[in-house]
């Protein structure tokens, strides 16, 4: 039994990881998260309100709370995914992305290294620093390239994945001269449950049920690899109990797709559960709403991850295969309209603004 701090746990992947943790072991999590647009509440649904799990509205840039919170719970490992997450938000706004990914990061850290530095030495033997990071940071490849293994060098092309790098540094910094035991995960795209729908598989779905354009950047044949948001989440609790301080673990899905696939394989799984609105009765399929949009600058081509390390140290590999995982997300989205509601409406802000507005107003 541990106490686990975790950062960004009302996030798309953060939830998922709280929710494992409280199902799966006896470990106490402590949740700190500053509810920016992406966090949400309602992704942890009955976890939330689960007597291991403990909830901080705090701000990683925030020093003095994020001391207070690790005074206060004292826990045994952090797992941080706090960050600013989407490219193209980092392309029209990189401030807020420099701000908390890397000034958010060398934070925690650094709260993180005065408070193991001061732990009794068994428990600072087995203190953990993981942090998860993507496979953004190696830049893109080739048709032809050989997949990113934890060797090759950082390019990073965007203000997200720059920030993510300059992240990855930090915590390298941090093992490497104070000696902090860290560890670091570079995953590839994510998909699943809760994910807000800025990013491509949940946009793609929402607008296809409304009828609406489903915009494809450029000509849709960048490649991303993508694993299902449960098996991540359960790549980390390996990498936390077994991986070996100051060492890095990429993790992949084994499933390279280009854009194009993946939203006409969309597309074909909405035809068969879900007929297109009568309004749009001149379309006869969902791909007929695909719509080629300009391209997202500086657009990286394609990733993909060689995850020898962590399936032949650590005995990992990805569970759901990419067709039954995206059937079951677009079954996930259609049997959870009250969730997609909140999160397009807003519903789920104006809840959180006015329960932490009244908590901060008492403090
Ligand atoms: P997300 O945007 O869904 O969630 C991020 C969470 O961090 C939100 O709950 C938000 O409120 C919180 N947050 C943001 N700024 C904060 C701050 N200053 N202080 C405290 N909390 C803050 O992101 P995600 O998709 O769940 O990604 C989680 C982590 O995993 C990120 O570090 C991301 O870089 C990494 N990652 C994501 C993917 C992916 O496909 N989504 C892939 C690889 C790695
Ligand atoms: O409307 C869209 N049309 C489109 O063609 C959107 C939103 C995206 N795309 C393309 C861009 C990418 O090639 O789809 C691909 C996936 O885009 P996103 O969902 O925005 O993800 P990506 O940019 O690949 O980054 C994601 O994976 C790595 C996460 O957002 C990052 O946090 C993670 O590190």
């Amino acid at each position: 039994m541990m106490k686990l701090l975790v950062t960004g746990g009302a996030g798309f992947i953060g939830s998922a990881v709280v929710r494992q943790f409280l199902a799966e072991t006896d470990d106490t999590v402590i949740n700190l998260d500053k509810l920016t647009y992406a966090g949400n509440l309602d992704s942890l649904g009955d976890s939330y309100d689960h007597p291991r799990h403990i909830f901080e509205r705090v701000d990683i840039c925030d020093r003095a709370e994020v001391e207070r919170v690790f005074q206060q719970h004292r826990p045994d490992a952090v797992m941080h995914l706090a960050a600013e997450s989407h490219v193209d938000r980092s392309i029209t706004g990189p401030a807020a992305f420099i701000e908390t990914n890397v000034v958010g990061t060398s934070t925690l850290l650094d709260v993180a290294r005065g408070y193991w530095s001061e732990l009794p030495s068994e428990q600072k033997q087995r203190f953990r620093f993981h942090h998860i990071s993507t496979d953004e940071v190696y830049g893109d490849l080739g048709p032809e390239d050989p997949a990113f293994t934890e060797e090759t060098p950082y390019a990073p092309s965007s203000p997200y994945s720059a920030s993510k790098a300059s992240s990855d540094h930090l915590v390298r910094a941090w093992q490497r001269t104070y000696g902090l035991p860290t560890l670091i995960t570079n995953c590839s795209n994510n998909y699943g449950p809760y994910q807000f729908p800025e990013k491509l598989i949940p946009l793609v779905i929402l607008n296809a049920l409304e009828g609406k354009p489903l915009p494809i950047y450029g000509k849709g044949d960048n490649i991303r690899d993508w694993l299902h948001v449960e098996d991540h989440a359960r790549a980390l609790r390996t990498v936390l109990a077994q991986g070996e301080p100051g060492r890095t673990y990429n993790i992949g899905g084994r499933a390279e797709k280009t854009n194009l696939q993946v939203v006409e394989a969309i597309c074909d799984l909405l035809d068969t559960h879900y007929p297109l609105p009568t309004t749009h009765s001149r379309l006869t399929t969902h791909r007929d709403l695909i719509t080629f949009v300009s391209d997202r600058p500086g657009h990286d081509r394609r990733y993909a991850i060689d995850d020898t390390r962590i399936s032949q140290e650590l005995d990992w590999q990805p569970q759901e295969n990419f067709d039954s995982g995206l059937r079951k997300t677009v079954q996930w989205y259609l049997d959870n309209p009250e969730w997609v509601n909140r999160v397009r409406s807003g519903a789920y802000r104006e809840w959180i603004e006015a329960n932490y507005a009244s908590r901060e107003a008492v403090s």
